[in-house]
Order: structure tokens, then C-alpha cells, then sequence
């Protein structure tokens, strides 16, 4: 039986219905319609060209969708797109967003639901035994599990292997990149023994996919009947009826330093009231410091999965600085070099995080600034929003998560030392 494949395609109400069934959804606000969601728009703010002028309108809390040559894409809702005209901000409505039935689009049950992505974890613990196991590493707002999936060669013990960590769906509307956990669990399993290169991978590394960092956000945004364009978790502010905090702005390495999160709990980008407040940003950062054994971090190597964009992206994202504290040049030269190699197997754009627009808080500068962990943020499928934005059709995701497998594969590969992709490996791995 195929892990990933076999998915059923369950309108919204049964899936609901299946996810209650299965007691993992305890609060049925879930999937009700809040009475008071704004409607939202998707919007091209034209004149905005430069990393500097995208952060100078990031820096006005508005999450930036999609970049283009001179302009970018945003989704904001009335009271925001008021407040930017105000601003002097030229913005121009676009038609039909996908995710509210433009020709194409994807529908809620294209892409599994949180509990049938929990489903196939089981599948393929109990098909592959000896090289899968998972573990509930915390729980969400609303106290669903976080999990982690281990897969190595004898999986049951902890072996002196290069790990490497792949997280996936900090942002809530950002389906795909389930897809991508759930594609690598079935090509790591049912490809071992028969692929040379994925059974000496899996042989010599252990690897962690955590395919939903935040739960509760991805059964909001999917399990309503509608999509609700959601980006943030779902844990409520005090004195604020606006809900949520951007995991990926929450982040305890420089949180908050330098105008790329916002401080207001209305506004997508909100960093939260202290870095890991949010207890989903908290878990997967103790998941990762508890693998610090004998003072040395056992994960060398990480890929956090974002839609939508087709970019490779390395630290820093807090400033525009090549170099910086901890990160030297010939850091900087690593990460661009593997960043690059990476890019050249799936056709993404590569770049320093900073090219697209500053943020602070974020995974990647966390990773590699407080754990020295070579991590790269993927924006995958599609490039633009005429693709579909954060909501393409079911029928891409085949094509669009295997078109990242050589990338995967190169990651594992560079994890015993990825210093080594610039020839340096005697003076920093020896
Ligand atoms: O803004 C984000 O968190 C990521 N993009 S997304 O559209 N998926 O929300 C990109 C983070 C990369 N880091 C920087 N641009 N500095
Ligand atoms: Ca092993
Ligand atoms: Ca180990
Ligand atoms: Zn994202």
C-alpha cells in the first residue's frame, strides 16, 4: 500500500466529521465560520522594485505574497488596504483568487487534512518498521500533536549520524509543503533497497520531518468547507480580537530587532509578545536543542518548506549584510554555494533571505545563528500567483514535490559536512 497516494478525497463536512470521529479536534470553533472574518482581497502594490523598498512595506506589517519586477503581491483586507492608500501606496485589486473558486483551484480535500497526514505517518511506521518512527515532540494552542518522523536504518537507535531536519507548514495556507513531508517519507521508504543513492543516504544520516509545525493553523485555513487564507497560528492576543502570531516572526535569535515583524497582534506578520511565545515555535526549538548531545547539535543540515515563490533562501534574513555575527565568509560562501547547487537541480531562484525582504524572528536565522545548522528556507510551487498563489490545484503535487527530490538528496548528502561543497572540509570537519 502506498503511503501518500492512496488519500481520500473527502468533501469538507465528511472530513470534518472523520476528524471529530477521530478525537483530534477538540474545539469545534475549528471549523465554524467566524462570525466576524474580514474578507479579504489580493492586491498588486505597484512601485515597490527594491529588497528595501518590499521591506519598507513589510515593515508596515503586511505579509508580501509574491514578488515581482516592480511590484508585489499582497492579501489584505479592507481597514489594511484603506490604511496603506493612506500611505501613498498605489494598489490595484486583483480578480478571482484561487482559493474561491478560480478555474483550477485547489479544493480543500485535494491535499491531506492534518488527521489524514497523522494517517499516513501510522502507514508507514507500521509498513517500515525498521527505518520509521515518530514521536508527539509537544502540542499546539489548541493541544493537538506536533510530531516528529525519524527515519534512518536502525531507526529505533540513536547512531552517531549526521541528522538532518526538514519542517514544514509554519504558515498555515501553505499546503503544499505537507505534501513535500509526506513525498519524502514515501521516497525515503519505499525507495530504500532500491535506490542506491536513497539506501546509502538513509543508511548514514537520520533524518526528522516535522510535516506540520503548526496544526492548528492548517486545520483552520482547510477544514471550513472554504479556504480562509490563514497564515498565522491560532492562539488569541490578550486585549486584541485579532487571533494569532507568526511562528516564522517568533523565533528567539534577534526576535524582533530590526523592523521586519510587526508589534500589532491585527497584522499577519505579528512577532508575538516574546520570542516562543507561540508554544508551536517553543516545541520545535526544544525538539531541536534536545538534540544537543555532549554540547555538540547532532542536526547539521535543515530545509523549512514555504509556498510560494520558487526560491532557495539562506540566513541572514535580518539584514542585508553578507557577513555578520556568526557568519563569516566562508559561511556565507557555503551556504550560497550548496543554496546554489540546489537551485541549479529545480529550477528555483537562489538569494540571501534579505534579497526578498528583511525579517526578524525567522526559522533560518534562529538555526543558524543559536545552532549553527546550515538551514535554507524553500518557497516552492507556484512562481506567480496566475499558478494559484498558496492554493494550486491537487494535480501539481505530485509533480511538484518530486521535483524537489534531487534537492533533498543533496542536502542529506553535504550533511557530514557541508563545508566540504566548498572544499573546505579538512579545515572545518577534520
Ligand atoms: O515571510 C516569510 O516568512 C517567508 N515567505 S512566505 O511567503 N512563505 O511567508 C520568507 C522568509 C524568508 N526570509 C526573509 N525574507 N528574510
Ligand atoms: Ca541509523
Ligand atoms: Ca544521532
Ligand atoms: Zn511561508
Amino acid at each position: 500500500m502506498r503511503i501518500r497516494r492512496g488519500r481520500k478525497r473527502l468533501t469538507a463536512a465528511v472530513a470534518a466529521t472523520l476528524t471529530l470521529a477521530l478525537g483530534l479536534t477538540l474545539n469545534t470553533q475549528a471549523t465554524a465560520a467566524p462570525p466576524s472574518a474580514p474578507s479579504v482581497t489580493r492586491y498588486e502594490v505597484t512601485g515597490v522594485s527594491t529588497a528595501d523598498e518590499r521591506t519598507v512595506l513589510a515593515r508596515t506589517g503586511t505579509a508580501i505574497d509574491e514578488v515581482r519586477a516592480d511590484s508585489v503581491v499582497i492579501t489584505a483586507d479592507q481597514a489594511d488596504a484603506r490604511r496603506l492608500r493612506a500611505q501613498g501606496y498605489d494598489l490595484t485589486a486583483l480578480s478571482a483568487p484561487a482559493e474561491r473558486g478560480g478555474v483550477g483551484a485547489m479544493a480543500p480535500s485535494d491535499y491531506h487534512t492534518y488527521a489524514q497526514t497523522l494517517s499516513a505517518v501510522s502507514t508507514a511506521r507500521s509498513q517500515y518498521p525498521g527505518l520509521v518512527t515518530s514521536q508527539v515532540i509537544g502540542r499546539t494552542y489548541q493541544g493537538r500533536d506536533i510530531v516528529a518522523v525519524k527515519i534512518s536504518d536502525n531507526v529505533t537507535v540513536d547512531e552517531n549520524e549526521p541528522e538532518v531536519l526538514f519542517t514544514s507548514n509554519q504558515h498555515a495556507r501553505e499546503h503544499l509543503t505537507v505534501e513535500m513531508a509526506l513525498y519524502t517519507l514515501e521516497e525515503l521508504t519505499t525507495q530504500y533497497g532500491v535506490d542506491p543513492e536513497v539506501t546509502s543516504l538513509v543508511n548514514a544520516r537520520e533524518i526528522w520531518i516535522i510535516p506540520s509545525v503548526n496544526p492548528d493553523g492548517k486545520v483552520y485555513d482547510q477544514e471550513s468547507g472554504a479556504f480562509r487564507n490563514w497564515r498565522k497560528n491560532r492562539q488569541p492576543n490578550t486585549g486584541s480580537a485579532y487571533i494569532g502570531t507568526d511562528l516564522n516572526r517568533n523565533w528567539a535569535y534577534r526576535w524582533g530587532c530590526c523592523g521586519g515583524s510587526s508589534g500589532s497582534p491585527s497584522s499577519d506578520t505579528y512577532r508575538g509578545t516574546a520570542a516562543e511565545s507561540a508554544p508551536e515555535t517553543r516545541v520545535v526549538a526544544n525538539f531541536v536543542r534536545g538534540r544537543v548531545i555532549g554540547g555538540e547539535q547532532q542536526i547539521t543540515a535543515h530545509i523549512d518548506w514555504h509556498t510560494y515563490g520558487e526560491l532557495v533562501l539562506w540566513p541572514y534574513g535580518y539584514t542585508y549584510a553578507d557577513t555578520a555575527t556568526g557568519l563569516t565568509a566562508d559561511d556565507a560562501s557555503t551556504f550560497r554555494t550548496l543554496g546554489t547547487a540546489m537551485a541549479n537541480t529545480n529550477g528555483y531562484t537562489p538569494q540571501q533571505a534579505s534579497d526578498l525582504y528583511i525579517t526578524d524572528g525567522s526559522i533560518g536565522d534562529w538555526m543558524w545563528g543559536s545552532q549553527k545548522i546550515f538551514s535554507y528556507t524553500f518557497e516552492m510551487y507556484p512562481v506567480s500567483s496566475s499558478g494559484g498563489g498558496f492554493y494550486p490545484p491537487g494535480s501539481v503535487i505530485d509533480r511538484e514535490t518530486a521535483r524537489n527530490r534531487e534537492a533533498v538528496l543533496t542536502l542529506l548528502a553535504y550533511a557530514d559536512c557541508v563545508y566540504r561543497i566548498i572544499g573546505k572540509q579538512s579545515q572545518y570537519c577534520a
